[in-house]
């Protein structure tokens, strides 16, 4: 459908008031009324919007979702209705002063705050009872519409029982943050893993001192020659501006090489080249390009001299056995291995001529941007690859120069525009937060919780195991952290071993949530807490584009229904629970709001000091409804108001560029890295230690490849004979344009236009006898899914690829998830630093002629938990 949807135009041709508009969604409550609606809906709306246009003032309207982009909508709102959408058109697009465009999905924000399936009250499981009450019902019982009295009671005795009978350990939130109130509570188990970065924090802070970054867009626009975007594809997955920003350094003449299993949307705007590389097997071919550089004598000699430790026996760190160095390994001097781009093609799959020539092509094009996403690193054994990515990147010199970087990431640069602080002081979890990435007591792995929750036991460090009694799984979000809202996460459909979390679910005595739909957490709930949006709250600030522009998202209808929000809830809960009720709501959200405006900050035109962004007068803070002393700034609040934008020009030779490492790269005695040795640590000793204390897997000093659990040769059940196991093909779950990660996964327009199809190239198609469109079965070793199948070259022979993120929707009968969840598929184990490998698996395929209909996801009943007569 298009940008003015079946919603916008039923609400245009029904709704005048507020009043008859919440009457009319009540009665829209099923599938049938949907169906409907949508019939009704369209000839008559446009008219309607015809008749409106024009009425109603534009606001600012917030994209909350992880996708990395939040960028700019505008809602206009009549009535308390919003009727319209649009995106930045707050000036002409240009590549030093973009507009800060919205994509198909945050375009679709209206039809999540206004959808039919929005929840409008408390509610809870019809066989609840406490203490459980029929727990097996959890994703199937029905539900009833409760009072928020009745809902808070249960919540505080539920939460009292339980902390009286097993403690604090009893409570776990299967999210990110922690919550507040728990915290205030006594504290709760939580959960940790490296689920979004993959390898690379513990390669950024000892590999290379935290200087893992690229330079500034511009930079790279006017001076690079040459890009390598392994395993990135910024179309899908990087906002909008990503992309562009990439596109005017082709326009100066760039090329652009895709490293990648998939020939992706990106690659196939942008790239030159398209170099096949099966997933997690990506050391494997940077190590063979290592050799082809070595052999031709092709690498930086100088700059490895200078700047790194650990090429060669002659540059090893103190202690180091000078025989464990790169260049002997990738040689094969000890071990007899010489890794050729022949060794390296039997694994990774790329041809060796091509393996020499983009070997070759690295080394001899300055300068360059090695750029690497996160995608190779959420792999088992993930520091491999990261290690190696370095390593060969830095043999080309490209580090510290115009136009060079070797990089995490595509772009880097100064924050022009900042928001203030909240201003809320975080709460201590009592139970003990440990250090981001270091494995302790009370923090169980993701890998391993729904597991633990079922056998009573956790990892705690190497050789290390804890008892584990969790009876309350709750899925409350931090209060404090409301402008980067999360809502909590939705762990049971977001982590790892899926079939088992339900199983986990079912087994604990409690499980709440607060929510905006009934997403997959809230769908396994015992009570589901109704909550507002950002539309609903106050307003926020947020950083766009890398810190070029700032965002103010602003108020734009009340809240829906029954909906409140978090710190009323927190609030409420906290009176019940005998606590302090502004310990946990600590600061209003209008407050909040406020101290984001008055702290703002934008960079001044030497590129190095900070102003006020903003003037405050005292008619503004009132209006605001905070407290507050007037204040001098750049723009007055009202110019902010109304832009509901406020960005930062960029000008050819500005003071806000910036390249990475410059000065380490001018003085290195001067300018050491903060790394052990100063230098950049091609062998990094405490790396090797840092991953080993964690318990799982160890990874080598140097970078090296060795086959990863459930990686391309675990495809094989006699690698040397090369027979073909059980799991004959590769699965990788990418980030998928229809979601940010399971958020928007309702939305009937984005479910048409995006169908959740399983990709797979036409000879594994062929050899199973299926064909474009066919339905397939998709079994791994810990469940099974069926998708239609999108039959394409596009994809590597033996490789596939589904969209992470939809809501698991699981025929109990067969165990079936037909929505296609990717973590019905993955039920991995955690590697190196506590790295969740989502893009590595192994599955078999098979033509899908089972009993169970698949109908395309967009004709599904959307989840109305709550019909009303
Ligand atoms: N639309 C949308 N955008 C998102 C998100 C979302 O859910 N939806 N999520 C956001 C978040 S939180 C994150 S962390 C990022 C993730 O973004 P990325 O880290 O970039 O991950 P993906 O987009 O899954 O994959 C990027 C590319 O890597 C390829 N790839 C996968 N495995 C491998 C491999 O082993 N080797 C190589 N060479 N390539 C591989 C894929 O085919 C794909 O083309 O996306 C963000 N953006
Ligand atoms: N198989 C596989 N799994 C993956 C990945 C993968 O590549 N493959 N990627 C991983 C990555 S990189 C990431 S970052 C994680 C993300 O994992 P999560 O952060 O767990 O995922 P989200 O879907 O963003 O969760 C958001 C939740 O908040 C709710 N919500 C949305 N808005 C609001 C609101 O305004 N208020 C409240 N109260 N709730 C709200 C939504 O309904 C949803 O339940 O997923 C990881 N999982
Ligand atoms: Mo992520």
């Amino acid at each position: 459908m298009s940008e003015q949807s079946f919603l916008s135009k039923t609400l245009t041709d029904t709704v005048l008031t507020r009043r008859s508009f919440l009457k009319w969604s009540a009665a829209l409550g099923g599938t049938a009324a949907l169906a409907g609606g949508l019939k009704f809906g369209l000839k008559a709306a446009e008219a309607a919007a015809e008749n409106y246009a024009g009425e109603g003032a534009w606001v600012s309207a917030a994209c909350w979702h992880n996708c990395g982009g939040r960028c700019i909508n505008k809602v206009q709102v009549l009535d308390g209705v919003v009727i319209r959408q649009k995106t930045d058109d707050t000036h002409p697009d240009d590549p030093l002063f973009p507009q800060q465009r919205s994509c198909a999905r945050g375009r679709s924000q209206r039809h999540q705050v206004f959808g039919v399936d929005r929840l409008k009250y408390p509610m809870k499981r019809k066989n609840w009872e406490p203490g459980g009450g029929k727990k097996e019902l959890r994703g199937r019982d029905e539900w009833v519409r409760i009072s928020w009295d009745e809902a808070l009671d249960h919540v505080a005795s539920e939460f009292k029982r339980i902390q009286g009978k097993y403690g604090n350990e009893g409570f776990l939130t299967p999210s990110w943050g922690t919550s507040r109130l728990l915290c205030a509570f006594g504290g709760n188990i939580s959960c940790w893993g490296m689920v979004s970065s993959g390898a690379w924090p513990d390669i950024q802070n000892l590999m290379t001192g935290r200087t893992t970054g690229s330079n500034d867009r511009l930079d790279i626009a006017a001076n690079t020659k040459l890009i390598v975007l392994w395993g990135t594809n910024s179309i899908w997955s990087k906002g909008t501006h990503q992309t562009y920003f990439l596109l005017q350094a082709k326009r100066n003449g760039a090329k652009i090489i895709s490293v990648d299993p998939f020939y992706n949307d990106t690659a196939q705007a942008l790239a030159d080249e398209w170099i096949p590389v099966r997933p997690s097997t990506d050391a494997a071919l940077l190590v063979g390009m290592a050799y082809h550089m070595i052999k031709n004598n092709l690498q930086d000699q100088e700059f490895l001299d200078k700047y790194t430790v650990g090429f060669d026996h002659d540059h090893m760190p103190e202690g180091a056995d000078p025989r464990e160095n790169f260049k002997d390994y990738v040689l094969g001097t000890y071990d007899g291995v010489p890794k050729t781009p022949e060794w390296a093609s039997e694994i990774c799959g790329t041809d060796p001529d091509i393996i020499r020539h983009f070997a070759q092509e690295v080394a001899g094009v300055k300068p360059m941007l090695f750029s690497s996403a996160a995608a190779a690193a959420r792999t088992y054994l993930g520091e491999q690859y990261c290690q190696a990515f370095m390593t060969v990147g830095w043999m080309t010199g490209n580090v510290g120069i115009p136009g060079g970087a070797v990089s995490n990431g595509l772009f880097g640069g100064k924050t022009l525009v900042k928001a203030g602080s909240v201003g809320v002081e975080s709460i201590e979890n009592p139970l003990g937060a440990s250090e981001f990435n270091v494995v302790s007591p009370n923090r169980v792995v993701w890998d391993e919780v729904w597991d633990a929750i079922l056998t009573g036991e956790y990892t705690t460090g190497l050789n290390k195991k804890a008892p584990l009694n969790v009876q309350a799984l709750v899925y409350f979000y931090d209060a404090a952290s409301y402008p980067s809202i999360q809502g909590a996460g939705n762990g049971l459909n977001q982590m790892p071993n899926l079939n088992k979390g339900i199983e986990a679910h079912r087994k604990v005595e409690f499980v709440v949530t607060t929510d905006i739909v009934l997403s997959t957490r809230s769908k396994y709930a015992d009570i589901v807490l109704p909550a507002t949006t950002p539309w609903e709250k106050p307003g926020y600030l947020t950083e766009l584009s890398g810190g070029e522009a700032l965002a103010y998202y602003q108020h734009v209808a009340e809240p829906f229904y029954e909906a409140k929000d978090e710190n009323w809830i927190n609030r409420e809960l906290a009176k019940r629970l005998g606590l302090d009720p502004d310990l946990v709501d600590a600061v209003p959200l209008k407050q909040q709001l406020y101290n984001q405006l008055a702290g703002a900050q934008v960079i001044k035109k030497n590129g190095v000091d900070y102003e006020p962004l903003l003037t405050i007068t005292q008619a503004d803070i009132d209006k605001l409804g905070a407290e507050g002393t007037p204040q001098t700034g750049r723009i007055s609040y009202q110019e902010f108001e109304e832009a509901g934008v406020y960005q930062v020009p960029r000008a050819k030779n500005d003071k806000f560029g910036m390249v990475t490492n410059d000065a380490f790269r001018a003085d290195p005695e001067a300018n050491p890295l903060k790394t052990a040795t100063g230098k950049l640590e091609i062998h990094c000793q405490p790396l090797a230690d840092k991953i080993l204390s964690h318990g799982w897997t160890t990874t080598d000093p140097i970078p090296q490849y060795h086959p990863p659990f459930q990686g391309y040769e675990d495809t094989y059940s006699d690698w040397g004979k090369k027979i073909k196991g059980k799991y004959p093909l590769q699965l990788y779950t990418i980030h998928y344009a229809r979601r940010a990660h399971s958020v928007f996964d309702n939305i009937p327009q984005l479910r048409e236009a995006f169908p959740e199809e399983f990709m797979m190239n036409s000879l594994d198609a062929k050899a199973r006898g299926v064909k474009n469109g066919d339905i397939v079965l998709i079994t791994s070793p810990y469940g099974k899914v069926i998708r239609p199948a999108y039959v394409t070259d596009r994809m590597m022979p033996g490789v596939t690829t589904l969209g992470e993120g939809a809501w698991v929707e699981k025929d109990e009968a067969s165990g079936i998830d037909k929505a296609g969840a990717t973590n019905s598929l993955c039920g991995t184990t955690p590697s190196g630093q506590g790295v969740q490998p989502w893009n590595t698996l192994i599955v078999q395929v098979e033509k899908y002629e089972g009993p169970i209909k698949l109908e395309p996801d967009a004709k599904w009943p959307q989840r109305v938990p709550i019909k009303e007569a």
